[in-house]
Parts: structure tokens; sequence; C-alpha cells
């Protein structure tokens, strides 16, 4: 599998607990590296925007009031199979069914409050990055 980029967001409720840092050091651990980075606070339209794809989902309205909520950790990170092997240290969308040693298992709160966001799949990646970053602000 040849080298591959997927965005990532740490969310408000973990950025709140003072948890980047720990949660960075899992996707760094996974084989991931961080090639862009930055800390926001998204307007609502930022997050409407973003999870564009959920607008008519019932739980639409608290996620956009959720993140945006408080700070974000907005992040390129590239790596062999870096889609995949993102979501597999984050874990399932719920963190009581996520896997041991994953990043919702042991950090998330419940399924809103799952402390990352990762693409999930190639054309999301795409979009997410693209909406998130400007080309000179991928620095490798
Ligand atoms: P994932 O982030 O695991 O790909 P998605 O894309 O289905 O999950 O959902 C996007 C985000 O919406 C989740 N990370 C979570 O914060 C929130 N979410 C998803 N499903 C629910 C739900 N049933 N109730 C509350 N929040 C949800």
């Amino acid at each position: 599998m040849a080298s591959e980029r997927t965005m990532s967001i740490i969310k408000p409720d973990a950025t709140e607990r003072n948890i980047t840092g720990l949660i960075i050091a899992r996707l760094e651990g996974a084989g991931l590296r961080v090639i862009a980075q930055k800390r926001v606070w998204w307007k609502k339209k930022d997050a409407q925007k973003f999870y564009e794809i959920h607008k008519d989902r019932s739980f639409y309205k608290d996620l956009i009031q959720f993140m945006t909520s408080g700070p974000v950790v907005l992040m390129v990170l590239e790596g062999e199979d870096a889609i995949a092997r993102n979501r597999s240290v984050m874990g399932r969308t719920n963190p009581v069914d996520a896997e041991p040693g994953t990043i919702r298992k042991d950090f998330g709160v419940n399924m809103q409050r799952n402390s990352v966001h990762g693409s999930d799949s190639p054309e999301s990646a795409q979009r997410e990055i693209d909406l998130c970053f400007k080309k000179a602000e991928i620095i490798g």
C-alpha cells in the first residue's frame, strides 16, 4: 500500500481535557506523521460545511453545537494506508464498542464526545483536507 494522506481532528472534549499530546502520541505511535496542524475554534459555518454529509441526520444539530463548543486541532496525517490505519487507532464511533487500546476506548466519553475524527475514504480525505488547509500549510 502506498503512502496516503488523511484528515484528523482532535475534538473539543479532548482539547478541554488537555489530552491533545496523548492523542497525537497514539497517532505517531501507529506510524502516522503529522504533516500539517492548526488549533482553531470553528464558527458554526465551518462545522456545518465540514459535516454537510450528515445534515439530514438526527444528531447533526447537536454535532455542530459540540464541534463549535471549544477549540479543535486540525491535522493532516501521512503514512502507509493512512486512512484505514487512522480509523483503526481511533476505534469505533461509540467508545463502548471501540476495541481495547484505541483512542476512543481510552479517551472517548460517548458517541458524540468521542475525541477524534478521521476521514472514512480517499474522497472524504481529499475533500476534508482541501476544506481545512491551503496547499502551502501542508509542510511535510
Ligand atoms: P465516525 O466519526 O466514526 O466516522 P460518523 O462519520 O458516522 O462517525 O459520525 C460523525 C460524528 O457524528 C461522530 N464522530 C460523532 O461525533 C457524531 N455521531 C455519529 N453518530 C451519532 C449518534 N448516533 N449520536 C450522536 N452523535 C453521533
